[in-house]
């Protein structure tokens, strides 16, 4: 780790440097702990922002910071205690105090405050799940009026129509030669194209806002404290303007699978619909007042489109040769491609309960019936 010293040294940190290790499992970025050595200053954690796929990092940062200062605003402003960690801090550079990333000549790199005494999961319970949903419905709703305008950090991110032209192109051009050995799952995926796009119709119509959302709500995404409450959501490189279901389709995509997203058993995948329900009831609860009936109807199109835009995004790589997703084996995107589709078809075969579930929900709330 003696080549990030240099790094550590750009930033403005308390204490003396102990000990640097990486932290997390994240598929993009490298993340680091940073312990100083006093208990009395805080540890930090490093990252290396791959900006082969934030090629923008200069807005991408500005958008993290503009969230980030509006967030911890409110929370001042509603008397919040512990606010370090309950909204990210970034720390600024020794010579440049406006700016919170260090160009090193080759990569770009950032660091903020570590969390201490909190914990994120590849998996959570009911109870975990609902705190979960009010979590990522505040989070939405404190963004609401938030002043900036905020840059698609990787333009096109959550559009499923791109996404499907990128699928197309991989198709076409076959890359690494899998196409013709995979003509089933191509099938599966293109049958529910049009249906899956949805949103850029609705949105095309006038009729489906872009709102600020986090637009990477994997369930490891969100920090808990040891009582199990939600401290705060973390790795916020894709907050960007995108439709809502981004958020909400998203964390159930991870939280309601019964497998791993990878998970090389499919028998073990599935969509838990006590993960949905509660954690339905957690967003509503926090969310159902600015979002527009449209948007609630179609929460269920939301809970499989993201297993379905994952599959699509994890087979376009595995058609490309493997050239975006870190892989920890050569069929490693096969498989979650295959994991997302099983995930994918349980959604689908809830999508009536689903619904019913929402509409139960919002009459309880006293909302107007959809
Ligand atoms: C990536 O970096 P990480 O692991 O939190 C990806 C998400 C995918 C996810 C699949 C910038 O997130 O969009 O849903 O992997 N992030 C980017 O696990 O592409
Ligand atoms: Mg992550």
């Amino acid at each position: 780790m003696d080549h990030i010293s240099p790094i550590v040294a750009q930033f403005r940190i308390q204490g003396t440097p102990a000990d640097i290790r990486p932290l997390g499992a994240g598929l993009i970025n490298d993340t680091y702990i940073l312990r100083t050595q006093s208990p009395d200053t805080p540890d930090y954690v490093l990252q290396r922002i791959n900006h082969h796929i934030f090629t923008d990092v200069e807005g991408l940062q500005r958008n993290i910071m503009a969230v980030t200062a509006h967030i911890r605003r409110k929370l001042i402003a509603q008397g919040v205690t512990d606010i370090d960690r309950k909204v990210l801090t970034f720390i600024p550079l020794k010579d440049d105090e406006n700016k919170t990333y260090y160009f090193d000549g080759t990569s770009y790199w950032r660091m903020m405050l570590f969390i201490p005494d909190a914990d994120t999961f590849d998996t959570v319970n009911e109870k975990y799940s609902r705190h979960a949903g009010e979590a990522f419905g505040q989070f939405q709703a404190m963004l609401v009026d938030i002043p900036d305008t905020l840059t698609e950090s990787i333009p096109d991110f959550h559009n499923m129509e791109f996404r499907l032209q990128q699928f197309r192109d991989a198709i076409r051009d076959d890359a690494a030669g899998r196409v013709e050995a995979n003509r089933d799952i191509i099938d599966d995926l293109l049958r529910r194209a049009t249906d899956m796009c949805r949103a850029e119709e609705l949105h095309r119509q006038g009729l489906l806002p872009k709102r600020v959302c986090h637009c990477d709500t994997k369930v490891n995404n969100m920090m808990f404290d040891r009582q199990g409450h939600v401290l705060c959501v973390i790795d916020l490189d894709t907050v960007m303007p995108s439709y809502i279901f981004s958020d909400y389709g998203d964390f159930l995509r991870t939280a309601a699978n019964t497998g791993a997203e990878d998970d090389p058993d499919l028998s073990r995948v599935s969509f838990n619909m006590d993960i949905f329900r509660t954690f339905t009831e957690g967003y509503l609860s926090s969310a159902a007042a600015f979002l527009t009936p449209l948007e609630i109807e179609n929460l269920p199109y939301a809970a499989a489109l993201f297993p379905y835009m994952q599959a699509v995004r994890f087979f376009t790589d595995y058609l490309n040769g493997d050239t975006y997703y870190k892989i920890a084996y050569p069929e490693h995107n096969l498989v979650r491609t295959r994991a997302q589709i099983r995930l994918l078809e349980s959604v689908e075969q809830n999508t009536p309960q689903m619904a019913e579930f929402i509409t139960d929900r919002m009459h309880k709330l006293g909302k107007t019936p959809l």
